[in-house]
């Protein structure tokens, strides 16, 4: 058996684009957002995961991109949906050298 053209395209209509939209994952432990920067594109989520022992926030100062999801208690999880091109901090109001800097292609 061989695949007709037809089935082919098929499958490749299927795998693109919206299933190559990834899921990238910033860790708080020891008061540090783990990696130091993203490089996602428009689609992609970040799960911020708070395996740290102290509360934590995700905070974005950056113009055009400002946010605030508000206090992340050890154990809880946030999902930050990129909704559009560039780059932005993301910053801890508790702690403030914690940065991560995200680029959104
Ligand atoms: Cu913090």
């Amino acid at each position: 058996m061989h695949k007709s053209p037809l089935s082919l395209a098929a499958v490749v209509f299927l795998v693109a684009p919206h299933a190559l939209a990834a899921e990238h994952t910033v860790t708080m432990a020891g008061s540090t957002y783990e990696p130091a920067r993203i490089n996602a594109a428009v689609g992609d989520t970040i799960r911020f995961v708070n395996d740290d022992t102290a509360t934590h926030d995700v905070f974005v100062p950056t113009a055009g991109y400002a946010l605030d999801l508000g206090a992340q208690e050890p154990g809880e999880e946030i999902v930050l949906t990129l909704r559009k091109a560039g780059a932005f901090e993301v910053e801890c109001v508790f702690h403030s050298h914690m940065l991560t800097v995200v680029e959104v292609e």
